[in-house]
């Protein structure tokens, strides 16, 4: 069997979910399509979801078309939630981005489509709605065309559309007008092609051979078949179905290559304990097998269950191409790269999150409890980044939005019992070194309570650079009897330094710093790790009083797009708030427009964008640098 790792992905409400319960129902895993708004779907699972009629948590379900198992992520539209596509996108061999005939191309609509263009996934779209009143198939093709990708190749068009009997009429493979426009698409990638259409000769090109240059092109990222249908009603459900195994890249997976898997996604089983699902690229893993899980962790899979038509199931092994739930895996982090052959972690496709905000419980004898219910929150969704402010009375999250806000609130409410509040929301700085700095504590002085010397030099090291430690002492002044090799030392220094800068002298932690050890000592046998590890953080403290730090905001880029005639209302705004946009590029109706803008006024704008483009502006924002506020 074949796999294909399937992504549904879109804005919120096109329709993700519902095409779900579609294609399960087609491919025979459940006998009654389910309902959104009745909360009987597959993969709006959890109670939340049921209730509020939306995806927060991706869902996977598995079922079989031919001899293709597919995996589907059916993922949340809502912007709050992009953590979770982000996870998810690295996993997949192909997505389906669903567009609402009605509404159209929507923002997030556009921020998906680039993502997915950016890792060259293999995407097929699918024009959703076009059972309900004001669906307009065409329009919404034209500005596929115009906002997602010039590659766009209808299959089909759409008949009876605005009704309930909206049906989707695939192209015959004989039809002039389709094979016309599918020839001059994939010219455009295809010199052979080309050549044979500039000599007139395409026409020797059999409609089979057009079909696998289109599945070549579509598996290359380079071509998006468009395909119309109703999620409601049915219609489209087949024709998508076959495009699914025929255009998608469906893969046999290397059992036996050496193995490589990445986690993607952590809950908590019923009873607490933890699952994560993993995605084998290539080898297997195996049931009570000891898999390394990154660098210096390593952890026994204790059980394995696999997806398989709409249900888990438990197995032996995970196999290539497989996504499977597994426990026992205690350390797994989202991120993480499972096996001998593990590949490093992906970066970031989207932006980080750059708001946060505090909260307490509102009854303090559960701010304990409160601690462990989002250190697991945390671990399910990592750029929570959990926090603590040095008075140890306040806990700080990070977040995207709002919604996600409201969904926190809730799932500490219903899941841990433990009613919060939250203080306003703010922008996450950064502090910078202004100049170098330098700072030491020695072993016996009175006031350093621990059996150890430190001096620390820092300096402001390249943007990006991270951390940087230098370990300038004599090899004599190191205690190897704690630490065993200068390296592990080294290791567990750099540890100790940056516990240190998680807090800089305004509460920010400072990035980008080029540290020096350049003193050291200790008292054999009385000294151990403690000592290092405790006063560490202190010396680096004095240090950073020493240097200075000047506090840095983030800086996101925007991309704009806009109607034209909205251009000089827009243009306004941004002055207001502090962007800077470049010269902007008009293509006919439409405009966009790129530049800077500090992340605290991200909200601002986007919500007065609406008012000023008729609800139509779309700003894309990434996390692009820090600069001093
Ligand atoms: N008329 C009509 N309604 C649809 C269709 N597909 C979905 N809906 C409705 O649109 C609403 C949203 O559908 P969902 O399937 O939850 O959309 P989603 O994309 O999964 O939403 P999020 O996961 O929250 O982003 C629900 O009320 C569905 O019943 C369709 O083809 N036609
Ligand atoms: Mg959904």
């Amino acid at each position: 069997l074949k796999t294909l790792n399937l992504g549904i992905l879109a804005h919120v409400d096109a329709g993700k979910t519902t095409l779900t319960e579609r294609l399960l129902h087609a491919a025979g895993v459940i006998d009654a399509v389910g309902s959104v708004d009745e909360g009987t779907t597959q993969t709006d699972s959890n109670a939340l979801e049921r209730e509020r009629g939306i995806t927060i948590r991706a869902g996977v379900v598995a079922f079989t078309v031919d001899d293709v198992g597919v995996q589907l992520i059916d993922t949340p539209g809502h912007p709050d939630f992009i953590a979770e596509v982000e996870r998810s996108l690295h996993v997949l061999d192909g997505a389906v981005l669903v567009v609402s005939a009605v509404e159209g191309v929507q923002p997030q609509t556009v921020v998906l489509m680039r993502a997915l263009r950016r890792l060259r996934v293999p995407t097929l779209l699918f024009v959703n709605k076009i059972d309900r009143a004001g669906a307009d198939p065409e329009r919404v093709v034209t500005t596929i065309r115009e906002r997602l990708t010039r590659g766009a190749i209808p299959l089909g068009h759409a008949r009876d559309a605005g009704t309930r009997a909206g049906a989707f009429r695939p192209f015959a493979p004989d039809d002039e007008r389709f094979t016309d426009a599918l020839v001059e698409a994939l010219a455009d990638h295809d010199e052979t092609l080309l050549a044979a259409v500039a000599h007139g000769r395409w026409g020797a090109v059999a409609p089979d051979d057009l079909q696998a240059r289109l599945a070549a092109q579509t598996a290359s990222g380079q071509l998006h078949p468009v395909l119309f249908g109703s999620a409601a009603t049915g219609a489209g459900i087949p024709a998508l179905m076959v495009a699914l195994t025929t255009l998608l890249p469906a893969r046999d997976g290397d059992a036996e290559a050496p193995a490589a898997g990445v986690v993607f996604k952590v809950e908590r089983g019923p009873g607490g304990e933890k699952v994560a699902y993993v995605r084998m690229f290539c080898g297997a893993v195996g049931l009570r097998e000891r898999v390394p899980l990154g660098p210096g962790r390593a952890a026994t899979v204790t059980a394995i269950e696999v997806f398989e038509h709409g249900a888990t199931v438990r197995r032996a092994a995970v196999l290539a191409g497989q996504i499977a739930k597994l426990s026992g895996l205690r350390e797994a982090r989202v991120g993480d790269g499972i096996g001998t052959a593990a590949r490093p972690p992906a970066r970031d496709v989207f932006a980080a999150p750059t708001l946060e905000t505090a909260l307490v419980a509102r009854d303090p004898a559960q701010t304990a409890a409160l601690h462990g219910a989002l250190a697991q929150l945390a671990e399910q969704d990592p750029l929570i980044d959990l926090r603590q402010d040095d008075g140890r009375r306040e806990l700080f999250v990070s977040l995207y939005g709002e919604v996600q806000k409201e969904v926190i609130e809730h799932t500490l409410l219903v899941e841990f019992g433990i009613e919060v509040e939250f203080r306003e929301t703010t922008t996450i700085c950064i502090e910078r070194l202004e100049g170098p700095g330098h700072a030491v504590v020695r072993l016996g002085d009175p006031s350093n309570p621990f059996l150890a010397t430190v001096g620390l030099a820092l300096a402001p090291g390249p943007a990006d650079s991270g951390l940087t430690l230098d370990v300038a002492v004599e090899l004599g002044t190191i205690p190897l009897y704690v630490y065993r090799t200068v390296d592990a030392f080294r290791a567990a220094m750099t540890e100790y330094v940056r516990a240190g800068l998680r807090h800089g002298p305004a509460g920010w932690e400072v990035g980008d710093c080029a540290a020096t050890l350049t003193q050291c000592a200790y008292s054999s046998p009385g000294t151990g790790s403690g000592d290092f590890r405790k006063l560490t953080p202190l010396v680096v403290r004095a240090a950073l009083e020493d240097a200075g730090t000047v506090v840095c905001e983030p800086i996101q880029s925007f991309h704009l797009d806009a109607p034209a005639d909205t251009l000089s209302a827009v243009l306004a705004l941004l002055a207001q708030r502090r962007a800077v946009p470049r010269p902007p590029v008009v293509a006919r109706r439409w405009f966009t427009l790129e530049g800077d803008i500090p992340a605290a006024e991200v909200h601002r704008v986007q919500r007065e964008l609406h008012g000023r483009t008729r609800g139509q502006g779309v700003l894309e924002v990434a996390f692009d640098r820090y600069e001093p506020r």
